[in-house]
């Protein structure tokens, strides 16, 4: 199928718009003395950083229209770059042979989403200068996805600066300013921004049947400060899974966002072609798998760049216990670590800093310091399991809690240290590097505030650091 886009070929585009076709009109009429002044009010008209060409009074429409075909695939257009005689009609013939939708933006004008395996003929309009063009969707920019005219035979044409994908990576966040750790500590946590720790026994039945929905809506993501998230059954981190080993898994994953999506678990062993296959808005996939080995499995939307659809939320963590069960405590928490990146409002994580792993804050279970705000509370002399998960999408995480020592660690498929075996030892910390999981546990004997940290304290100092009350 083919979608017409933009206006046909056969009535030419205005260079610049209304103002500009009288402009042209008026030049034609009234001859070069009061051209100078048109071009003047042209300028001012158009504005500051327009991706419309300027008219420069040495060319003139040459009536010429270049048509060429341009592929899309993964984050490029192929070829990435045309040159045209100045003063031409560009006509783009976009083939879409990635794996998700783009569009492209250029010159002024934007194309409609065009989906894998779909066409889109694009009036670019006329250019005189060289023109940068790229696609819209989030993230997509930043990741090269670019797009080059470059005219010739243009005289004394001021050389537009092809207008990079990035600025210079700032050093403070121009968007937002990041609440300091005082802010954070003093503020309330917001509706809705709670996410319970508390980890359930796994459901009965050993085929699990659950519908995800990608949405993407406004959240308060740190005190003060609101912006889009990408959201599995809205919430972020999504929704944590828990069955046996020999389970079977069935998620229909329906995308109701604006851009593709797609989900990958980690705790399946599939061939990813189908099940992890980037759909778009509208469209749903069912993705099955057994869980034949257990542990704390990472899950996470797989749809580039995946570092901005994981810092935008699209994480969560899969838990399989094991056929003989574990052993017996009085509280099972489920912690997931990940960095927090501000943008703004509408946009949600910046895509720039996300590339450029120039995170703001961090936390755990998607809100800075949220167990700060609102502690676990537990009694002398209870034992707990906290299963920790590091969704990152970059950062490492070293979970200690201040005032206890691990005596039983299982991390990646192993125990390095476990309880009643005898021997008299422990460890102070559980190290994660993204997409890393494991759990700790730990019998909490004497009352008092104890506090959970990425040891990596700068990290820590973000936002991963959380308050447990024993009574
Ligand atoms: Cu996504």
């Amino acid at each position: 199928m083919t979608i017409p886009v933009g206006a046909p070929a056969t009535e030419p585009r205005p260079e610049h718009g209304p103002e500009a076709q009288t402009g042209w009109a008026s030049w034609l009429v009234i001859g070069l003395a009061i051209a100078a002044v048109i071009v003047l009010g042209v300028t001012l008209t158009t504005g500051p950083g327009t991706q419309r060409a300027q008219a420069p009074a040495e060319v003139t429409q040459t009536g010429e229209t270049i048509t060429q075909a341009i592929r899309i695939d993964g984050m490029s257009y192929h070829p990435n770059r045309v040159e045209i005689p100045a003063g031409s009609r560009l006509v783009l013939e976009l083939v879409n042979g990635g794996n998700q939708p783009h569009d492209l933006t250029l010159n002024g004008f934007t194309t409609e989403l065009i989906d894998p395996g779909e066409s889109a003929t694009f009036d670019a309009g006329v250019f005189t200068a060289d023109t940068q063009g790229w696609c819209t969707i989030a993230g997509h920019r930043a990741q090269g996805m670019v797009f080059n005219v470059v005219v010739t035979g243009a005289t004394d044409v001021p050389a537009q600066a092809i207008t990079p994908g990035s600025s210079p990576t700032p050093e403070t966040n121009p968007f937002v300013d990041v609440p300091s750790p005082a802010t954070r500590l003093a503020a309330e946590l917001p509706e809705g921004a709670w996410y319970d720790p508390a980890l359930p026994p796994a459901p009965t039945g050993t085929v699990h049947e659950l519908a995800f929905t990608v949405t993407e809506e406004i959240r308060e993501v740190a005190p003060g400060h609101q912006q889009a998230q990408w959201l599995f059954n809205g919430q972020a981190p999504g929704p944590t899974l828990r069955g046996r080993v020999g389970d079977t898994f069935r998620i229909t994953l329906t995308n109701h966002g604006t851009m593709g999506h797609s989900i990958d678990f980690h705790a399946g062993e599939v061939s990813p072609d189908a099940p992890m296959a980037t759909i778009s808005p509208g469209e749903s996939l069912v993705y099955e798998f057994v869980a034949r080995r257990w542990g704390i499995w990472m899950y996470h939307c797989a749809t580039a760049p995946m570092s901005l659809h994981i810092a935008n939320g699209m994480a969560g963590a899969v838990i399989i216990d094991p056929p003989a069960g574990l052993d017996e405590v009085d509280h099972e928490y489920t912690l997931l670590a990940h960095e927090i990146f501000l943008g703004q409002r509408d946009t949600g994580a910046d895509a720039e800093r996300v590339n450029a792993g120039r995170h703001d804050l961090t936390g755990f279970n998607g809100y800075p310091n949220q167990y700060d705000l609102r502690p676990l509370e537990i009694t002398a002399g209870q034992r707990v399991r906290f299963w920790v998960l590091n969704v990152g999408p970059d950062n490492p995480l070293s979970f200690h809690i201040v005032g206890a020592v691990f005596d039983t660690v299982f991390s990646e498929g192993s125990y390095s240290v476990r309880a009643g075996l005898g021997e008299s030892t422990g460890a102070q910390v559980l190290p994660l590097l993204p997409a890393q999981g494991g759990f700790v546990e730990v019998t909490f004997e004497e009352p008092g505030t104890y506090t959970f940290v990425n040891h990596i304290m700068t990290e820590g100092e973000r936002g991963q650091h959380g308050t447990i009350i024993v009574r």
